[in-house]
């Protein structure tokens, strides 16, 4: 099955030390950005958090949280959470933190590679695209678990391409919860495909349509939808 690829990753062999070091830091203060699993509100010490051994990721990547708030304009809902430069603090933070499926309408995660923001503009994402799926009609769970796997195949470099990649957002709406990979450069085919058809082969998304959008149509957009380049 295709979670279970994803879960065959070292990090996933990291998962039953990372609970026990987690259960080690409960009774701790509160990290005030981050958005805080109900059950761990007084998780979150800097000391404690940052383990001593730890098997370093390779590349640093920086976890983003977009907080909804009509009063305020797009860039200053996003806040920036913290880096995770190792498997012990991938899980560290992935069992402090809600779900995605927690979090409320209207906001979103994203985890891009350190010094990209997860916006259209940054310099790494301006001449790229996103591999968009909307995952209306899946159980929470299930919404859950994809967004995991997209991490761990993320940090994991699964994909022949992973260098083309900057990063993954979830967005949850009302409309219709949105999961998307960013990725580098919208000219470069091989790298796109590659990346699309793992993600539909290896993710229960084979009953979902993947298209690639371009973010130089998505700032034009105006009302209408941003045309899809490519399609899975
Ligand atoms: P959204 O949050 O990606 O999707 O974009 P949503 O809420 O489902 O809305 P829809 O338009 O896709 O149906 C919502 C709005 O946030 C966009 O129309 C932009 O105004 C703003 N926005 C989103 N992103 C990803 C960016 C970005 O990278 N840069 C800027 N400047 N604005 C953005």
């Amino acid at each position: 099955m295709a979670s279970a690829q994803v879960q065959s990753f070292d990090f996933m062999e990291q998962q039953e030390q990372q609970r026990q070091q987690i259960e080690n830091l409960q009774k701790h203060q509160q990290h005030e950005a981050v958005p805080l699993d109900s059950d761990n509100e007084d998780l979150f010490d800097d000391e404690l958090y940052h383990v001593e051994y730890k098997h370093p990721l390779e590349h640093v990547w920086t976890l983003w949280y977009l907080e909804n708030d009509r009063s305020k304009h797009w860039k200053d809902m996003l806040n920036e959470i913290t880096a995770i430069d190792s498997v012990e603090t991938f899980w560290g933070l992935y069992y402090t933190i809600k779900t995605p499926m927690e979090l409320k309408i209207g906001c979103d995660y994203s985890m891009f590679k350190k010094d990209i923001k997860p916006m259209w503009e940054d310099e790494a994402n301006i001449k790229g695209g996103r591999w968009l799926v909307n995952v209306a009609k899946i159980a929470k769970v299930e919404v859950d678990r994809i967004w995991l796997d997209i991490l761990l195949m993320m940090v994991g470099r699964i994909f022949e391409y992973s260098d083309e990649i900057c990063g993954a957002v979830i967005n949850i709406r009302a409309k219709s919860n949105k999961i998307s990979v960013w990725t580098a450069n919208g000219s470069n085919e091989m790298a796109i495909l590659e990346i699309g058809q793992k993600l539909k082969m290896l993710l229960p998304l084979q009953a979902y349509n993947l298209q690639y959008q371009l973010h130089s149509d998505a700032m034009c957009k105006i009302s209408s939808g941003v045309k899809s380049v490519y399609s899975l």
